[in-house]
């Protein structure tokens, strides 16, 4: 039936048998295939309806994630085999979108996995860049940024007849929406909506990633948060988030009044969840649009007021956005009235500085609005949503205590299991049975199996498999040797000094120095990177830079390269993570205790058996608490010591620095031979960084991280003891699943 529906699109779009097609046809056709399978499924639909706005949905690709919710997966694999393909080699094909930056826009498109799933209606809302975040290649040892252009003629997305006017104070753009189909799994459809500027112009884009940042009618929806450290770049986030934010109001005001809603009854309609603060700007939208269709101002604030609520990912005070009031001014003049009319309401709740929304400097302060003016705020993951409760937003708490929650971080199990690791999740579904992929809970089944030695044996081996796959891919795609009986232990995220990529850098030098002296480690090690840097962020790129320079030096180094290697894999992404996840042994969640909102790398590792090296902060305590003491390792100073530090101002990293076991390996940095591969200045500025400022307290952990790290390598060499910790982790990390998450959204927040 479906080999013959395949064949009949082969006959009718090339004149070919299937197996004569080339890879491209074949893809296509499946694409064609899967896309009118989505088209007979029926829409969610509920009197209410759920609008998740972000600025990033890092979707991953679609063809595997989509036949495996339309349970065609298996079949379909099938019958390429019988033709002479593979599924993998097919997918190659697809090119990823790229449409997030990390953490922040993975949590959203999983999301709209689970939201699917389990039966919700809610649509994302987002912009369409076409090059979105760069694409990262080493020259030199160094990062350098290319244009990731995305967009294939044959494609996923469907462009819509829906056009919006966007009015800037010096000119009105056009707004499309394009659409991309949101499978449940098993189930109904949702939409995620992205919106493009129908002027856009890609030829903008001559070299790099530079591009004329005033020519707004051609560059607003080029790229992903295009660097923003000078002064056009802000302006331009600012554009982006205004077309955005309108494009998304003006879309649920105009369905509404075709459903023939009374719009002073938004709220029973419709729910809008902020992602971070930078969709901000949709509450004075939607006001604006409000009292424009006559409902007096007052009464506006406070339906949107009722309808809209925040999640915050971060406490780093640079990440809270806050815009002059001025660029308002000078760019969407039409809001400014609206803002001062909401400041006024929030000094009369509060005279406190800490909750105001313009500030003395004239600043406009995003999370303030979204506050004051929002139904519900939560934060990702227990210790975060502490930390937003009794520091960063204490005051906001003490007007709202109603109004805040947790909800910590989830992912879902389609992609980051059944997707990535089939071979695992076949074998559960064996074991324990399939309960597990309706509700994540039935993982625990798998305790009942902890000492049982032949499924420890199989847990082991699946996992040796997905090394071995790693390693080829990484040597075709990467041109990269790695020995698959080595320790894999792996770090994938994007680079930031709070997640401390210098630490495992310290090991990295200890590690080395120490096989220099004489040490033979009973078995290899291979520390694996991924991560890309902001492109003004010096510090980042430094690191990258001097993990590189390792990566050679031992590389090069005969009496080292048997027993430790580096490696950092080019331009990580959800494509590279689906395959490196599954091969991990150890999972580094290192970040500096209160820095790390939540993290949901350190799920998909937990779900796929590796064992977490971490902190105490954002949801490692969380897995602690679950797998218990044997099957994590915890290190570092707690978030207490460590927001007591900075309080007090009294962490000094030259005190540490002058630690005899901790000075050579900073040394190191400079020492002969890495100034031989690397840059010098780039190296010295690292070094000088380490030793003089610090500001995420590397040195203050780097001890207790590599006796806790050589305390993990050690009981790695115990097989079965280790086993049982993979065991454990899979059977606990239900609770990571984005469904749990997302029904806990829905029945505190949304009540859809
Ligand atoms: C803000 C202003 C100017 C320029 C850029 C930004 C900006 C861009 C992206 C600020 C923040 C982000 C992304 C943040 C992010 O990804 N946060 C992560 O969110 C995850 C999902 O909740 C958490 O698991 C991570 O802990 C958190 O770091």
């Amino acid at each position: 039936m479906l080999e013959q529906e395949l064949e009949s699109l082969a006959t009718t779009t090339y004149q070919k048998k299937l197996a004569d097609c080339t890879l491209q046809e074949v893809y296509v056709i499946l694409l064609n295939y899967v896309k009118k399978q989505i088209d007979d499924k029926p829409k969610i639909e509920r009197k209410k309806k759920l609008y998740y706005v972000s600025a990033e949905f890092l979707i991953g690709k679609m063809l595997s994630n989509h036949l495996i919710n339309l349970g065609i997966d298996q079949q379909v694999r099938q019958i390429l085999e019988k033709n002479g393909f593979s599924l993998a080699e097919v997918e190659e094909i697809e090119l990823e979108p790229s449409l997030g930056n990390g953490g922040l826009g993975r949590l959203a498109a999983c999301f709209l996995d689970s939201i699917a799933t389990l039966d919700l209606p809610g649509d994302g809302m987002g912009l369409l860049y076409h090059f979105g975040l760069f694409e990262q290649k080493y020259e030199n040892y160094k990062q350098c940024e290319y244009p990731n252009p995305w967009i294939q003629n044959q494609s996923w997305l469907n462009r819509s007849q829906h056009v919006y006017d966007i009015q800037f104070k010096n000119q009105t753009v056009q707004s499309r929406m394009y659409e991309l189909d949101v499978l449940g799994y098993h189930g109904k459809k949702n939409t995620l909506r992205l919106f493009d500027l129908e002027t856009v112009d890609e030829s903008l884009v001559k070299e790099g990633i530079d591009f004329d940042k005033t020519a707004i009618e051609k560059n607003l929806t080029l790229f992903l948060y295009p660097d923003d450290s000078d002064e056009d770049g802000k302006k331009l986030r600012v554009y982006q988030q205004y077309f955005m934010v309108s494009s998304s109001a003006q879309y649920i005001i105009e369905t509404l009044k075709q459903n023939h809603c009374d719009l002073r009854k938004l709220n029973e309609y419709v729910t809008i969840q902020i992602n971070d603060t930078h969709p901000v700007m949709i509450i004075l939208e939607l006001i604006r649009l409000l009292h424009k269709e006559g409902i007096i101002l007052k009464e506006a604030i406070s339906i949107v007021s009722q309808t809209c609520a925040y999640t915050n990912h971060t406490i780093l005070a640079e990440a809270l956005e806050t815009w002059p009031l001025s660029y308002f001014e000078e760019i969407v003049p039409q809001l400014v009235y609206i803002i001062e009319a909401l400041d006024a309401i929030a000094d009369q709740r509060s005279s406190l500085e800490t909750t105001a929304i313009i500030d003395a400097k004239g600043n406009v302060h995003m999370a303030a609005i979204a506050i004051h003016f929002g139904y519900s705020i939560n934060g990702v993951a227990a210790l975060h949503t502490h930390i937003l409760e009794t520091e960063e937003l204490k005051d906001f708490y003490q007007l709202y205590p109603t109004h805040f929650s947790n909800k910590t971080n989830g992912i879902t199990f389609r992609r980051w299991l059944l997707g990535c690791n089939r071979e695992l999740s076949t074998y559960l579904d064996k074991l324990i049975g399939e309960e597990y992929k309706n509700n994540a809970k039935y993982l625990e089944k798998l305790l009942d199996y902890q000492n049982n030695q032949d499924v420890l044996n199989q847990i082991r081996s699946i996992k040796q498999l997905k090394k071995q796959e790693l390693v080829t891919y990484l040597k075709e795609k990467q041109n990269l040797v790695i020995n698959e009986n080595s320790i894999f232990d792996i770090q994938v995220k994007r680079l930031h000094e709070y997640k401390r990529q210098q630490l495992n850098v310290l090991y990295i030098i200890y590690q080395y120095l120490k096989i220099k002296g004489g040490y033979r480690p009973q078995k290899p090690l291979t520390i694996i990177f991924g991560a890309k840097a902001a492109p003004a962020y010096v510090l980042a790129k430094d690191i990258i830079h001097t993990i590189l320079c390792l990566q050679k030096l031992i590389q090069d180094d005969l009496e080292v390269n048997p027993y430790l290697s580096v490696v950092m894999v080019e331009n990580y992404n959800v494509t590279l993570g689906e395959k490196l996840f599954p091969a991990a042994d150890i999972s580094e969640q290192i970040s500096l205790a209160s820095k790390e909102a939540s993290g949901t790398g350190n799920m998909k590792f937990m779900l796929n058996g590796a064992v977490t090296l971490g902190t105490d902060d954002g949801a490692n305590i969380e897995i602690h608490d679950l797998v218990g003491d044997d099957a994590i390792y915890i290190f570092g100073k707690k978030s207490e010591e460590v927001i007591a530090h900075y309080k007090n101002e009294d962490y000094h990293a030259q005190e540490y620095y002058q630690d005899e076991m901790i000075q050579p390996l900073v040394d190191f940095i400079i020492s002969q031979p890495m100034l031989e591969i690397g840059d010098k200045k780039s190296l010295k500025n690292l070094y000088d960084n380490l030793v003089k400022k610090d500001y995420f307290m590397t040195l203050l952990d780097v001890k207790d991280y590599i006796h806790t790290k050589d305390r993990m390598l050690q009981d790695y060499l115990d097989q079965d003891s280790w086993s049982k910790k993979m065991l454990v982790n899979i059977a606990k990390a239900g609770y990571f699943s984005s469904d749990r998450v997302i029904k806990q959204y829905n029945d505190d927040i949304w009540k859809l």
